[in-house]
């Protein structure tokens, strides 16, 4: 197996970047030395910095996960201030700030970023599209698995084996794991 150190606080993200990579027979290894989150307006410029900045601090190469929540009838809110919006403003109060809204198209992005120590870095990004729940449903997966949906079934309501087959990490796993085959760095 190839073993890959993934930088990451969340055991939510190791344990669906496990389902997916092992079968491609990739060892993932969980680090949670946590890497400077830029307030950067797009997931990749994040997963770029997380990086490199880790893998030069490790001295290994890593990788980092940045995902987010775009609502287009809020302008891609929160973005890549999903974290920060999860913490103070969580599912509920987001379903009510999309009270009254009849447009509830929203994706899940996720972007992979891959470096090796002096290098510079790769990033890989998946996005899944759907839409926003009325309700919360589901106790799942994480985050905001319970309010997004894709055709009519929440992420909360899938377990990891249906959700990583179509979601956004998934997507973005894939195309890591095949840039690492078709490179020298496998
Ligand atoms: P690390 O940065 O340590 O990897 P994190 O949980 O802070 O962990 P993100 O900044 O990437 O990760 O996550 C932004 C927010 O999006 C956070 O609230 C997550 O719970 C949520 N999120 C990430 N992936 C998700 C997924 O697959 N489904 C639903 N919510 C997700």
């Amino acid at each position: 197996m190839r073993k890959i150190i993934f930088v990451t606080g969340n055991p939510h993200k190791i344990i669906e970047a496990r389902g997916i990579l092992s079968p491609l027979g990739i060892e993932i290894v969980q680090n949670n030395c946590g890497y400077p989150e830029l307030q950067e307006d797009g997931l990749e410029a994040i997963a770029n910095f997380g990086a490199k900045w880790a893998a030069n601090k490790l001295n290994c190469e890593v990788m980092v996960d940045d995902s987010g929540i775009f609502i287009e009838e809020l302008g891609g809110f929160p973005g890549p201030y999903s974290a920060y919006v999860a913490k103070t403003l969580g599912n509920e109060r987001l379903l009510k700030l999309m009270e009254g809204i009849s447009s509830r198209n929203a994706s899940l992005k996720c972007v992979i970023g891959y470096c090796r120590p002096g290098e510079e870095p790769g990033v890989f990004s998946g996005e899944v599209k759907g839409n926003i729940a009325k309700t919360i449903r589901g106790n799942l997966g994480f985050g905001y698995d319970p309010i997004f949906e894709v055709n009519g079934t929440t992420f909360g309501e899938m377990v990891d084996e249906q959700k990583n087959r179509i979601s956004h990490r998934y997507r973005a796993l894939v195309k890591f794991a095949g840039w690492l085959s078709f490179s020298n760095h496998f």
